[in-house]
């Protein structure tokens, strides 16, 4: 298991880790990560009821790895980019969930103006490049930003994230290849969520470290609790400072869970439901920082459930206006499909 390593100045006359986090700062992942889950729970129901169709992949049980991401990140600068579970990258940065939740009903409102669908939206303006269907096409895409970043000497890191399926595609090592070679400022989020589509990665994989698959390309790599958001951030603040300071990239990899199937349509013949309940029980990342929360006086309870009221509002303004809004006109149909420059 990895422990984040802690910088203590002075043991003797301070005691306590410097990577201790504030109330503010846990009661705020708590938040995030908490947006994520209720988010993605109304996605499931509106797919449910018809009002989203085609593909929707859910990100329940994975939150704390992005949102102990981007709190590692220097959000102004620092890019992103993953695969087609991608509702809980984008709320991360702050794209909003109107916005997210309309572009899955395939309304004018959303991020594509309801062309793009699930797996189909970006944010410049948030550095969230995608919303990828095809497995591990963002890997080399992401290489490809770190490249921008340095070219541009923007001081910005990419994080680009892939599953333990993508894990095994052959596009992943070029990239390994090209940006140690050019010591790009990219860090690889390993999301082992421990399934692809139906196949578990003892199943699928020869070695399960994926993290240690740079080994041979000289990139570091280290395991991490993707189910600790506070383990999370430790880890990235360290892989983001070496991609930052020119070291090159390097690769996380996360342990964590789906607890939903790969897609809405999923027999989960692969696992028992046993396994999953266990996870939910005893891993839980939002129920983790909310025990934390309440066991370190962070906050009362009462400011808890604050919380957890203010987010229900903000998921059902975000349904609404995925209902509300129009479904964009035909004369969209061949508009946004090529851009010249
Ligand atoms: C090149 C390619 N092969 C196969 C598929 C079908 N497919 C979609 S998702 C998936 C599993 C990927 O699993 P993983 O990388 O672990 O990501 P997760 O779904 O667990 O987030 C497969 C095989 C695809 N979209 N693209
Ligand atoms: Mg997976």
């Amino acid at each position: 298991m990895f422990q984040p390593k802690t910088k203590n100045k002075s043991t003797k006359r301070n005691p306590e880790p410097i990577n201790v986090l504030s109330s503010e700062e846990l009661t705020r992942y708590y938040r995030e990560m908490l947006q994520i889950r209720r988010f993605e729970e109304k996605a499931g129901q509106l797919y449910g009821m018809g009002l989203i169709q085609g593909f929707c992949h859910l990100y329940i049980g994975q939150e704390a790895v992005v949102v102990g991401m981007q709190a590692a990140a220097k959000t102004q600068v620092d890019s992103l980019i993953t695969s087609y579970r991608d509702h809980g990258h984008m709320l991360a940065t702050g794209m909003t969930p109107r916005g997210v939740m309309a572009e899955l009903t395939g309304r004018k409102g959303g991020y594509s103006k309801g062309k793009g669908g699930s797996m189909h939206m970006f944010s410049r303006e948030k550095k969230f490049f995608g919303g990828h269907g095809i497995v591990a096409a963002q890997v080399p895409i992401g290489t490809g930003l770190g490249l921008a970043h340095q070219y541009n000497e923007d001081g910005g890191v990419c994080m680009t994230y892939y599953g333990d399926g993508a894990a095994n595609q052959g596009q992943v090592y070029e990239s390994f290849n090209m940006a140690a070679l050019w010591k790009l400022p990219v860090v690889y989020v390993i999301e082992n969520n421990h399934y692809g589509m139906g196949t578990s990665v003892s199943r699928a994989s020869a070695t399960q470290e994926l993290y240690a698959r740079g080994t041979g390309f000289g990139i570091p790599g280290v395991r991490v609790d993707g189910m600790d958001v506070v383990a999370v951030k430790a880890a990235g603040e360290i892989a983001l400072n070496h991609a930052r300071n020119g070291d090159g990239p390097y690769i996380l990899g996360m342990q964590t869970y789906r607890y939903r199937g790969h897609s809405m349509s999923d027999p989960a013949q692969y696992r028992t439901r046993e396994e999953v309940s266990q996870v939910r029980a005893e891993r839980d990342p939002i129920d983790r920082v909310r025990q934390q929360i309440i066991d370190g006086k962070h906050a009362s309870e009462a400011e808890i459930k604050n919380i957890d009221d203010e987010v229900k509002a903000i998921i059902a303004d975000a349904a609404e206006f995925a209902q509300q809004s129009p479904e964009p006109e035909l004369s969209e149909l061949y508009t946004d499909v090529l851009v010249e420059a």
